[in-house]
Parts: structure tokens; C-alpha cells; sequence
């Protein structure tokens, strides 16, 4: 096949790469369903994929990624900008140039005996004003396949583009699968992506976290506007008026299961719905009107299978039901998929992820290693399957944010919910983002992992920069900024016990937040912020007493006290790049004399208190 376009800059790139990777023969893709299909056939013979049950699961395709390649590898993923300082204290660094001679030495010859694949991709609607396009050589038809569910895989790319320079460049090798030359690099400066020695779809799939987080948050902060790990989601109301809230959580918090939410009955009954646009990345802009505007850049979701099922994500589930890509996940005698958590039906003569006999009489919960499924395999679904997809997901101009949500996981410090003062008080409470490990770590329970705006791993910059950043928006935003907020599903009870149930359920504190949008609903300050009342939290149909609504809305100072001082230890990394502004957040945070204590509202609090004993006491 010939190649599809006559932009210098792309044929210039791609034949460097013929001369560096010697293939065998190079397929232009364009996005038919003709040209998959025969990718798909050709992978069935080798087994790089497996056809499943046409039947009960049409279109799908099973895949299984080396043993020793099952998930993102963020002690060898690399920020190669100019100077290591501008990597920042969260990334590794190295030298560009030291990089490139040490990524081609590895891929060099690589694709001798393999097919190229030129794969035009677009993140966001093409022709939108959010769409940033970008090349992927690869020489995997698994991640062919898969860029055409996650990323908008198309020859239109090449018209959009024209002559233009301006496209991510990504190269891919899957050289040997070798662990120990596995590198996952990013040069900023070229817009380039080099992942080397991986066939795991994180790694792999250069659209994603590569392009749409790291290398965009870059973009971003040079054009002005925010690449960040957020899921997007539409709340419509009985009157039909949808409002829109984008949110970050770190990995494994559960953002697919919040981005596709199915209200309680009782919402349900008065017309309430929940609209997903995204579940993993948003991309912000600031419109003509001054408003925030949001688009998901991906096409697909790329969601943990284990612990996915109808009561957990019911939407998710829908959404694998055809044309979809499982990883890593179980192969049933009946020819289709199961992992642990899909439902209780142990199954029997199934295969495990490692491609072994699975005995489920040999299965401990307790023990990850008797898993049938690996806990990080995964689905790679079309977000079109997604039944509560929202209609603007294809929108070109995106949706309007009211209110940004950031959240961790969290035993005890934070309550279910509360507001930010202001932007740049939001701003801080993003920055303070923590999740606390759970026992599944052995010996490491509780430990907190400080991951701001879950942008730890994927920030591709100076964090401190990056904070400066998000401050400058909200001050081109000004009072049209939408309002920011913490919220934490996790907190749990002296004997270790979730006190919130999650889930569904969480669309209770998605409402009083955006009625806090609206100014409808009422509050009471805090130092850390605006918490509800018990009473503001409608917790109608639910089991659920008001003293343990009050003890999910208390705040421990003596715990505050100390996050403030372990904060203080994390800014220090940031040396003269965190901005003032966030010191100074932090200065209202730290121990007045009176606030050693936990206070918690009276069940039937009315009125404002101060839980932490505010300043002027
Ligand atoms: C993901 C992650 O896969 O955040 O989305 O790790
Ligand atoms: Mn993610």
C-alpha cells in the first residue's frame, strides 16, 4: 500500500524510522473497518489476539500481554526536557540527546521479520478546536486495533493536518519484551514519544496517558488551557438541565464507576440522570463566553476489569459487551471472559490471564497470585457502547464545567465533602490530593501517597510549574471559574469499615455540590473549607443515621494538624518553584491552640461553626 499523504514533515519522520527499524514491509492505516478486519484475521492466526464467542460477545477479541509486562512502569518513564529542572522533582529525567542514541541503540533493526504500522490518530474530534493529532508507529497489530477504539483512528487526520509540522510524534517498539530495557520517554520539546520494550496497552497506547496527559500538559501550559486526569460527567435534573463536573481521582478510586453512575431509585423515580463524556482524561479550555469548557480527547475507555459488574458499574459492563478488547482477563470454557468480581460464579475449565488451566478450588481471595484474571487486566471498550454516553461526547466545542471535583482515598482526615474557599484555595486542596494504601500492600497500610490533582505519574513538567499554572487560569477565569471541591467515599469506621456506600449513592453529594454551584444549597465554614450540613446531604431511601452523617461531615484537627505538617515536608521538594500562594494556603491550615481535638456537628446542626477553631478565637 502507498503511503497516504503528501505532508513532508510526516514522510520525512516515517522514512527516518524505515532507516533506523529496518521492517519488512510498512502498512499506512486508515481507520476502515476492511484494513482492522484484516489486521484482526491475521492476529487470530498468530494468537496475538483470540476471537471470542461470537455470539454472546460480538466482535471481541481476547489479548494477553507478556507476564512480565502488565501494567504502566513509572520508575522507567522518563520526562526528557532540556533541563532537568524543568522535569521537576516528580519526574525521572534524562538528557534528550543521551536518551534518543540510548532508545534507537535499543530499537535499532528491531522491526526486522515485522510489518510497520503508520497509525493517524486524533485525541478530541477531529477538526474541533481541542483536537491535537498525532502519528504512531507501531509494530503491534494489538495496539492497531486498540488505537481504533481509544483515540479517533482515521486517514481524515491527513487532511486536517495539511502541510502542518504541527503532530505528536510516537514511536513504538516491542522489541524483545525485555524488562530490563523498557523505557517509556517523552521530549517535550519535539513533541516525541519513544516507548520501547512493552506490549501493555498503558504503555503502549501512546495517545493516552503519553500524548493526552504528559505531553499535552505541556501544550497547555504553553497555549494557555488544562490537560488533566479527570473523568467528565453531565447531571441532568428532573427539569432536564444538565450540569457538568470534571473530576480527579488518583488510579484505582473509581473514576469509570463515578463517570457512569446510575442514581438511587429515588432520584431515578424523579428523573434524574447521569451522562458520561469521560473517564479518565479532560482536556479544559477557556471559551469565547469565559466559561471552562471540557472535552474527553479519547474515543474508548481502557477500565479495570476486576471488580466490574452489573451493581458496580453496570454502564461499564454494558459497554463491553461487543467490539471490545479484553486484557489480561479470564478465558472461559464457553469461550468468553470472567474475572474476579464479574459475578460469584467461579468458573470451571477456564484459562487463566497467564494462559494456564485455572482451578477455582485453588482460589484465595487473599492471595493475588490465584487471581484468574490479572488485577490489572482490563477492557478496551468503544465509548459509543456506553449507554449512558452523553450526546455531546462528539460535541466540538465541549461542555461547560460548573464545578471541579478532586477526591482520594482517605480513612479518617477528609470529610465526605467539602468546597474550596475560592479558586486558589481550590487550587491547595488539589495540591494536597492523597490517598492512604490499603492492606492489600503487605505492611505498608495507611501509608499516604500525596498525588496532586491525580496528576503524579502524568504531569509532564514542573509540578510547582504546574501549579503556577492552574493559579494563572484561575485568574483569566475570574469569577466565571467554576467552584472546586474535595470529596472522599472512603472514610471508614474504628473497625476499618467503609461508612459511606459509595457508588450510586454518590450522586447524593454530586447534587449538593452543584446546588452549592448555584447557590442553593447551605453550608457551614470550616478551615479547610465549606462542609454541609447534615441536613443539606439528601439522604432520602437511604439506611443511614444522622450521626453517622455527621461523623462522614467531622473534621479532625489533630489529624489536619498533621497533614499540614506532612504538606509542609512534601512543598519542600518544590524548592522556589511552589508558588507563595499555596504556602500561604498552607499557613491556614497549620494548629491554632483549640484545634487538637475532633469536632463534629450536632446531627441536627443548623448554622455556621467553626470545627477547627477559626483564627480570630
Ligand atoms: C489508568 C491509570 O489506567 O490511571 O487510567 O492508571
Ligand atoms: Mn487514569
Amino acid at each position: 500500500m502507498t503511503n497516504l499523504t503528501t505532508n513532508k514533515s510526516i514522510l520525512d519522520w516515517v522514512q527516518d524510522k524505515i532507516e533506523l527499524l529496518n521492517p519488512d514491509s510498512v502498512m499506512w492505516i486508515d481507520g476502515s473497518e476492511e484494513q482492522l478486519e484484516g489486521l484482526r484475521q491475521e492476529a487470530f492466526k498468530t494468537g496475538e489476539l483470540i476471537k471470542l464467542n461470537e455470539e454472546k460477545l460480538p466482535g471481541c477479541v481476547l489479548h494477553r500481554s507478556a507476564l512480565n509486562d502488565v501494567a504502566r512502569v513509572e520508575n522507567r518513564t522518563f520526562i526528557c526536557s532540556e533541563k532537568e529542572e524543568d522535569a521537576g522533582p516528580t519526574n525521572h529525567w534524562m538528557d534528550p540527546n543521551d536518551c534518543y542514541k540510548l532508545l534507537y541503540d535499543i530499537a535499532r533493526g528491531s522491526y526486522k521479520g515485522r510489518t510497520m504500522y503508520v497509525i493517524p490518530y486524533s485525541m478530541g474530534p477531529i477538526g474541533s478546536p481541542f483536537a491535537k493529532y498525532g502519528i504512531e508507529i507501531t509494530d503491534s497489530i494489538y495496539v492497531v486495533v486498540s488505537m481504533a477504539i481509544m483515540t479517533r483512528m482515521s486517514k481524515d487526520v491527513y487532511a486536517a493536518l495539511g502541510d502542518s509540522n504541527d503532530w505528536v510524534r510516537g514511536l513504538h517498539c516491542k522489541c524483545e519484551l525485555d524488562e530490563e530495557k523498557r523505557y517509556i520517554c517523552h521530549f517535550p520539546q519535539d513533541n516525541t514519544i519513544i516507548s520501547v520494550n512493552s506490549g501493555y496497552g498503558g504503555n503502549v497506547l501512546l495517545g493516552k496517558k503519553c500524548f493526552a496527559l504528559r505531553i499535552a500538559s505541556n501544550l497547555g501550559r504553553q497555549e494557555g488551557w488544562l490537560a488533566e486526569h479527570m473523568l467528565i460527567l453531565g447531571l441532568e435534573n428532573p427539569k432536564g438541565e444538565i450540569k457538568y463536573i470534571a473530576a480527579a481521582f488518583p488510579s484505582a478510586c473509581g473514576k469509570t464507576n463515578l463517570a457512569m453512575l446510575i442514581p438511587p431509585k429515588y432520584f431515578l423515580d424523579q428523573g434524574y440522570k447521569v451522562w458520561c463524556v469521560g473517564d479518565d482524561i479532560a482536556w479544559m479550555r477557556i471559551g469565547e463566553d469565559g466559561r471552562l469548557w471540557a472535552c474527553n480527547p479519547e474515543n474508548g475507555f481502557f477500565g479495570v476489569a476486576p471488580g466490574t459488574n452489573a451493581h458496580s458499574n453496570f454502564n461499564a459492563l454494558e459497554s463491553t459487551r461487543k467490539n471490545t478488547i479484553f486484557t489480561n482477563v479470564a478465558h472461559t470454557a464457553d469461550n468468553c471472559v470472567w474475572w474476579e468480581g464479574l459475578d460469584k460464579n467461579l468458573p470451571e475449565g477456564a484459562t487463566d490471564w497467564r494462559g494456564n488451566a485455572w482451578d477455582p478450588a485453588k482460589f484465595d481471595k487473599k492471595d493475588k497470585s490465584t487471581c484468574a484474571a490479572h488485577p490489572n487486566s482490563r477492557f478496551t471498550a468503544p465509548a459509543i457502547n456506553c449507554p449512558c454516553i452523553s450526546s455531546e461526547f462528539n460535541s466540538e466545542k465541549g461542555v461547560p464545567i460548573s464545578a471541579i471535583v478532586f477526591g482520594g482515598r482517605r480513612a479518617k482526615t477528609a470529610p465526605l465533602v467539602y468546597q474550596s474557599r475560592d479558586w486558589k484555595h481550590g487550587v491547595f486542596v488539589g495540591s494536597i490530593m492523597a490517598s492512604e494504601t490499603t492492606a492489600a500492600a503487605a505492611g505498608a497500610v495507611g501509608v499516604v501517597r500525596r498525588d496532586p490533582m491525580a496528576m503524579l505519574p502524568f504531569c509532564g513538567y514542573h509540578m510547582g510549574d504546574y501549579w503556577a499554572h492552574w493559579l494563572a487560569m484561575g485568574e483569566k477565569l475570574g469569577d466565571k471559574a467554576p467552584k472546586i471541591f474535595n470529596v472522599n467515599w472512603f472514610r471508614t469506621d474504628d473497625n476499618g469499615d467503609f461508612i459511606w456506600p459509595g457508588f450510586g449513592d454518590n450522586m447524593r453529594v454530586l447534587n449538593w455540590i452543584l446546588a452549592r454551584c448555584e447557590g442553593k444549597a447551605d453550608a457551614r465554614e470550616t478551615e479547610i473549607g465549606y462542609l454541609p450540613n447534615v441536613e443539606d446531604i439528601d439522604t432520602t431511601g437511604l439506611d443511614i443515621s444522622k450521626e453517622t452523617m455527621a461523623d462522614l461531615l467531622s473534621v479532625d484537627c489533630a489529624l489536619w494538624a498533621e497533614d499540614a505538617a506532612a504538606i509542609e515536608e512534601f512543598y519542600g521538594k518544590f524548592g522556589d518553584r511552589l508558588p507563595a500562594e499555596l504556602k500561604n494556603q498552607l499557613a491556614t491550615l497549620k494548629p491554632t491552640s483549640a484545634s487538637n481535638q475532633k469536632q463534629k456537628p450536632a446531627p441536627d446542626f443548623q448554622g455556621q461553626v467553626f470545627l477547627c477553631a477559626k483564627h480570630s478565637e
